[in-house]
């Protein structure tokens, strides 16, 4: 079937035969069946809103934002609080019923639908800001609470989310959390790995781990709580959140620079930490094709009188204005000189500052509507970042579109290749894997720097993990949840 397709694709590479959905997994899981629904109702109090089990209604939680996999998931569940998550795994453990997780569903790798027909367990109501400290920052929430929401509550106290993506508007906390999503923020703040404080999880067996601390230093044997960010929904069901959260900064400057070439953007990075140092809160690359691409699909304008061939938006932010201008002007006036950039414009005003934004963050957006999107996120040194996109436009010749963006001060790549054809097609999928995997391996990279493994990246995680590190990962999954009824089929190969 077409939506699984990277999934009978990847099968092939390691030999298995394939027969049907049921017998792909080695774990076998019960039918619903009305007593079932009779006793989720009962746990959800009654609330019949709670349940959704129309067809239709179904439709749009079961497909992912891509529209690339798609489940057939019958149920969708939608709890109140941590106690009645707790009462549905415990049951669905007995039971021997497999679930999803699902926060916004805007995740990239299909981890977010069911692979079959699981339960889908929806966070989306419990979503209240608990508690702020303004003198530690530190902001405690549930983990259905939408990344724009948290963003807008902290705004008029001063503070803000030490992450930014472009699904703000739909992402939750959990699903941050559970894929470890990087962002356009990371090279400012660090990783969620930092600034995730504390959190509370719900294990398959309906066992509520407490692991909610508000403090920032906490030596006392292992740190539970990393074993959830990134996990994809495969070790416990995120419940809580306690995060650390910066001043906002008072001044901002965004600007869009143009380079000849790669050689000029590294040297333009090395000179923006260098140069900016405190201040430097965003380095994005986009090429050309990226720019055509968002002026295809996005009421932009052709942004320079010429068209070079790569751009970075750099973003400074900071506190005092005459300062980070200075610095900023400094900067900029060094690498015209050293002939860094071909050419620039500096925004100070935030319609500007979102007009330049919009090349940076439509460009996913308007890759959908491009056609079918063959997406890979990967970490590569920086010699070998933007290489592999003039290798892949190499292989594929005219077949197919190659674009390269990214977050290249994290020497995270997102190349993207997308065809007219809307449909996903094997021979496509062929000619990028196992190619792109190797090609990352072979030169120390990971085959996902931000997106996570999902689906769609499980039978290639030997690219990026040895096999001991496998085997303890599935030592893990085993005694964490023995009958695989967290996200089945998502980020291990069993
Ligand atoms: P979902 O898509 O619902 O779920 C993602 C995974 O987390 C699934 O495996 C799911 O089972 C699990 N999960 C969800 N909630 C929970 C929970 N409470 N407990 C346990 N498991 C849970 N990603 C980046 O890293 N950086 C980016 O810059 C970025 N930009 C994006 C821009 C666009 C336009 C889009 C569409 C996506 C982007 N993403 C990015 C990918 C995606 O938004 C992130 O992965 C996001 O963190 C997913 O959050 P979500 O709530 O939508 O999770
Ligand atoms: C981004 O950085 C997201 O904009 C999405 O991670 C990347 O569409 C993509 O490949
Ligand atoms: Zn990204």
């Amino acid at each position: 079937m077409l939506n699984h397709l990277s999934k009978l694709v990847s099968n092939r590479y390691i030999g298995t035969t394939i027969c049907s959905k049921r017998c792909y997994t080695t774990f076998k899981y019960n039918k619903l069946n009305d007593k079932d629904i009779e006793e989720f109702k009962s746990i959800l109090n009654n609330e019949e809103t709670l349940l959704i089990r129309d067809k239709d209604d179904l439709v749009s939680f079961n497909s992912d934002w891509m529209k690339k996999y798609k489940g057939n998931s019958q149920l969708l569940l939608k709890p109140r609080n941590t106690e009645q998550v707790s009462s549905i795994l415990r049951y669905c453990n007995e039971r021997k019923l497999a679930l999803v997780p699902q926060g916004g569903n805007t995740g990239l790798v299909g981890g977010s639908v069911p692979y079959d027909d699981e339960i889908i367990l929806s966070m989306s109501l419990m979503n209240k800001i608990n508690d702020f400290d303004p003198v530690t920052g530190v902001v405690t929430c549930e983990a259905g609470v939408i990344l724009q929401q948290l963003e807008d509550y902290l705004e008029p106290l001063g503070y803000t989310v030490p992450f930014d993506l472009g699904a703000k508007g739909s992402c939750q906390l959990g699903g941050n959390i559970s894929t470890n999503a990087g962002g356009i923020r990371l090279l400012r703040y660090g990783s969620l790995h930092g600034n995730v404080l504390g959190l509370e999880a719900v294990l398959a067996n309906g066992t509520v781990l407490n692991l909610n601390s508000t403090l920032r230093k906490d030596n006392t044997g292992y740190d539970l709580k990393q074993l959830f960010i990134g996990s994809e929904g495969t070790l416990g069901v995120i419940t809580k959140v306690s995060l650390i959260t910066p001043p906002k900064p008072t001044s901002v400057n965004v600007a869009l620079l143009a380079c000849d070439s790669f050689s000029s953007v590294k040297k333009l990075l090395i000179q923006a930490k260098t140069k900016l140092g405190d201040i430097l809160s965003a380095f994005e690359f986009m090429d050309r094709g990226c720019i055509d691409l968002v002026l295809r699909h996005q009421p932009l304008q052709e942004p320079f009188s010429e068209k070079p061939k790569f751009y970075i938006l750099l973003e400074t932010s900071g506190f005092n204005e005459t300062h980070d201008q200075e610095k900023l002007n400094e900067f900029l006036e060094y690498i015209m000189e050293q002939g860094l950039t071909v050419d620039g414009t500096v925004a100070t005003d935030s319609k500007n500052q979102s007009t330049i934004w919009k090349f940076r963050e439509t460009i996913t957006e308007s890759l959908g509507k491009e056609g079918a999107v063959y997406k890979y996120d990967l970490s590569l040194p920086i010699d070998q970042f933007y290489e592999l996109v003039e290798v892949m436009r190499l292989r594929l010749g005219s077949k197919a579109n190659v674009v390269g963006f990214g977050h290249v001060g994290d020497a995270n790549l997102h190349l993207n290749i997308s065809t007219p054809n809307q449909k996903y097609s094997k021979e496509m999928i062929n000619l990028i894997e196992p190619f792109v995997y190797e090609y990352t391996s072979k030169h120390n990279g990971s085959i996902s720097a931000e997106h996570g493994i999902g689906l769609m990246k499980k039978d290639h995680l030997h690219y990026s993990k040895t096999s001991s590190s496998i085997q303890l990962m599935k030592l893990l999954k085993n005694s964490m949840d023995p009958n695989h009824i967290l996200n089945p089929n998502k980020v291990l190969p069993f």
